[in-house]
């Protein structure tokens, strides 16, 4: 007699179902009894449930793919910003109302639950968080797919703040165990370093070159599985943790030098510790290059691995798999490729060639000068003697095919070389991703152009075809329907459930924009939002802020060409007026700020200084804090960042225009219902465009008008000099009044501002202001503001990461959609 599904198997979904198998996990996984269980206990056990029905659709994923040696994309990325797994395991798997069920009758509250789980903050911010909301699109879409990356033993850093200044402390992700990762103890690769190459000749008479290296570790598979939403496809996040060679260093060992030997292990070891926090290159960093190379070199050899399982040579790798390359920091791949393909399986360099370059693309995340990688000639050759040696090689052949098509312009062979040479001759990473990949994309329509007429315009001449767009994006399953349940529930009662894979069905919305009931319904979904928000911010630093407010949020990494201190020009320039009594702006608003600092990147974290004294003096006046407030959320992470989307009524996008790639916060508070005040940079663009011109506040100067500006010999004080509110502001931050009577502290922002402004600040200073004034005038009409904040919602569901995944397939990958279902595998399992 058959029962039902859920009495057939062990990983049914029904609420009954569900607390079984928390009961089991609790007792056979975590060895825990409910008397002693803790809230941590409570959550490992949950955790355990929920991964039993992932890996049953994880391991039928496995089968069908190599069964049909589907063609597969490997995302190769130094950064995976996860965040917390559960909540959105549990959505992807459609079962969060029986989880809320289950913990009900058990006594517990599921929200409790997931409040347990540490973050996995193995990013630093867009670059990292965008990988990860690709993984969810690709398993989404039912794309063959594997993320790989590092198992950072420390994620970014957890940011506090003591006296106004940020403060480090180790992530400590791991310490109580994570239970959503597999360790494959087997599954493991060498990866050497240093040493020297010797030249030989091999049985066939050929001339060949072999690595001795100096040092070898080891790299260990983690595995994670990346469940789609609403189908069974479930894909494989790899990440390598790096150890020490089976019989690390025996010679020492035997020598007796015991120490000297485990010295050995931690060395090795210390390569996957900890995330380099700067979301610029650490310039000569020797660990930052070892941890790069490392992974790459895992992950190709892993799919090696896998490729020659099924074929009989190396020949149709390039047709196997698609390895997209997040930027430059996996661009060592090209050189690892070719020297697996020539020294591991003896092809000629042509083979090795036609397989590399049409294995790789390559993707471009900013055009800050200060953030393209180039790595010292003679580091790289004392890391990877023989990865130099053969870009060596590639560089002289692409050299000679330039010259040839550019016989009389060195200077442009120069500017391509992948060698830059100086009294430090240095490895140029783009250049290497972009010679050794088929295509290359910018991740916004503006950056997009700009990566071909400024850092790629020499390669842009010589392979337009090569270049080409993905707008970035961003998945609604976590934005929207983890984030903000209400939104979720307006937005099913119109359009039913599929839109969470359909994201342009937000457009059902539009219709009801004027709907005064459909207004309300709205309003109070931004109010329920904005209460979770304020009791957050009130627990994590006791500032009270009014829900009622206007809150004006700006969170990202703070860097001075995101602009927070022009968002401080504003607020002080309000303060100033409301003492003056010569208030135009009533609006009441209450400004939010998040983000972390690059430890070493002093005026980064003299701005988060600041911050904190503007608000310190502000909150506490009495004259003013009924109608400002300014707060800091501390530790911004994906975490407490889907708290922050959904209650925002203006969204800060305020870089100098041609400075930020894409963005993607900009999408997520878009697509909550912000109206963004921005610049026409990155997605801001397209959001504009988008959302309609009338729905978005815009200001400031173009990329063109920023680059004539600069030209014609940018001068900030005179404008600081003509503008008469500019300049006391600016002489209120020099007064002290803001530094406890300290006139020196913020000295290095001012002086920066008046002597260099490099980011045009002052330059867009009035428009900002007057554009603010608009802003705050249009949240008084409270219908027009709704309005439009439906209408942003409404429009933004293209900035869903599965179209842009979708983009990725049809334009780069060619890669096609292999739909999962476990329903065709019922007789397995009953
Ligand atoms: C960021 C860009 O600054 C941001 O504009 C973009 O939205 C994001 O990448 C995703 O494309 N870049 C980085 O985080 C980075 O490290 C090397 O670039």
């Amino acid at each position: 007699m058959h029962g039902s599904s859920d009495e057939r198997t062990r990983t049914g979904m029904s609420p009954e179902a569900l607390k079984r198998a928390f009961v089991d996990s609790m007792f056979y996984v975590q060895a825990r009894y409910w008397e002693v269980a803790t809230p941590h206990d409570l959550y490992m056990a949950a955790a355990y449930t929920v991964r039993d029905r992932m890996l049953e659709r994880w391991i039928h994923t496995a089968e069908t793919y190599r069964k049909a040696h589907a063609r597969t994309v490997c995302y190769l990325s130094a950064e995976y910003l996860l965040g917390p797994q559960l909540g959105n395991n549990l959505i992807n798997l459609g079962i969060v109302d029986s989880a809320r069920q289950g913990a009900r009758d058990l006594g517990m509250d599921l929200q409790e639950i997931l409040d347990q789980e540490p973050e996995p903050g193995l990013g630093n911010g867009g670059l990292g968080r965008l990988a990860a909301c690709y993984l969810d699109s690709l398993a989404t879409l039912s794309i063959p797919a594997i993320g790989y990356g590092i198992r950072y033993e420390h994620g970014i850093f957890d940011q506090s703040i003591v006296d106004g200044w940020q403060v480090e402390d180790c992530d400590l992700w791991l310490t109580n165990g994570n239970p959503w990762e597999i360790p494959r103890p087997l599954l493991r690769f060498p990866v050497r370093f240093g040493g020297h190459t010797e030249p030989y000749t091999d049985e066939h008479g050929r001339f060949r070159v072999r690595w001795v290296p100096e040092l070898e570790l080891y790299g260990m598979a983690y595995d994670t599985p990346i469940l789609g939403f609403g189908v069974d496809n479930t894909n494989l996040l790899r990440l390598w943790h790096a150890t020490a060679g089976r019989s690390f260093d025996l010679q020492a060992f035997q020598k007796g030098d015991y120490y000297g030997a485990v010295n050995a292990k931690v060395a090795a070891e210390n390569i996957t510790k900890v995330l380099y926090p700067n979301d610029e290159p650490e310039a000569g960093k020797e660990l930052r290059l070892k941890q790069q190379y490392f992974f790459v070199s895992c992950s190709l050899q892993d799919m090696m691995r896998a490729h020659l399982q099924q074929a009989p040579n190396l020949e149709g790798f390039h047709e196997r798999y698609a390895a997209q390359l997040n930027d430059t920091h996996p661009s060592i791949a090209v050189a690892e490729l070719m020297r697996l393909c020539l020294d591991e399986h003896g092809m000629d360099w042509e083979a090795a060639w036609e397989i590399t370059r049409r294995t790789f693309a390559y993707t471009n995340h900013t055009l800050l000068p200060e953030a393209l990688e180039t790595w010292p000639v003679e580091l790289f050759g004392r890391l990877l003697p023989r990865h130099l040696e053969i870009i060596y090689e590639i560089n002289a052949r692409f050299l000679d095919e330039l010259r040839m098509r550019y016989p009389f312009d060195p200077e442009r062979v120069a500017r391509m070389s992948l060698i830059e040479e100086g009294p430090v001759r240095r490895v140029r990473m783009a250049h290497l991703a972009t010679v050794g990949s088929f295509a290359v994309n910018g991740v916004a329509a503006i950056h997009s152009e700009l990566v071909k007429s400024t850092v790629m315009r020499d390669f842009h001449e010589l392979w337009p075809e090569k270049f080409h767009n993905v707008t970035n994006g961003v998945t609604p399953r976590r934005f929207v329907q983890l984030s903000n349940p209400e939104l979720c529930g307006i937005v099913t009662d119109l359009a039913g459930p599929g839109w969470v894979r359909d994201a342009e069905n937000l457009r059902t919305l539009e219709p009801h924009a004027d709907d005064a009931a459909f207004q309300q319904r709205w309003q109070a979904m931004k109010r329920a939002a904005k209460e979770r928000l304020a009791a957050r911010i009130r627990e994590a630093t006791g500032a009270v802020i009014d829900p009622q407010s206007l809150f004006d949020i700006q969170v990202k990494r703070i860097h001075e060409y995101k602009r927070q201190h022009l968002n401080l020009l504003h607020i002080v320039a309000l303060y100033h007026r409301i003492k003056q009594g010569a208030d135009s702006d009533p609006t009441p608003r209450t400004f939010v700020f998040g983000g972390k600092a690059a430890p070493g990147y002093f005026m980064a974290k003299l701005i988060i200084k600041l911050i904190h004294s503007v608000a310190e003096v502000i909150n506490r006046d009495p004259e003013v804090n009924e109608r400002l407030r300014v707060v800091f959320v501390p530790n911004f992470n994906v975490k407490n960042a889907e708290c922050i989307y959904p209650a925002a009524d203006l969204s800060e996008q305020i870089s100098t225009a041609g400075k930020e790639a894409s963005g993607t916060g900009n999408m997520k508070f878009s697509m909550n219902g912000a109206l963004t005040i921005g610049t026409l940079d990155g997605a801001n663009v397209e959001i504009r465009h988008a959302v309609g011109h009338e729905n978005f506040f815009l200001f400031g100067l173009t990329v063109s008008e920023v680059e004539r500006t600069l030209a014609e010999g940018y001068c900030p004080w005179e404008i600081y000099r003509g503008n008469d509110e500019l300049r006391e502001v600016i002489d209120l931050l020099r007064s002290g009044l803001f530094s406890h009577g300290d006139p020196d502290l913020f000295r290095p922002l001012t002086d920066s501002l008046l002597q260099h402004d490099p980011y045009l600040l002052l330059a867009d200073y009035p428009a900002y202001i007057e554009t603010q004034a608009r802003a705050g005038d249009a949240f008084r009409d409270v219908a027009g503001w709704t309005r439009m904040s439906i209408l942003n919602s409404a429009r933004t569901g293209c900035f869903s990461s599965d179209r842009a995944i979708r983009e990725y397939c049809g334009k780069i990958w060619r890669v096609e959609p292999m739909p999962v279902s476990l329903a065709t595998n019922d007789a397995r399992v009953s």
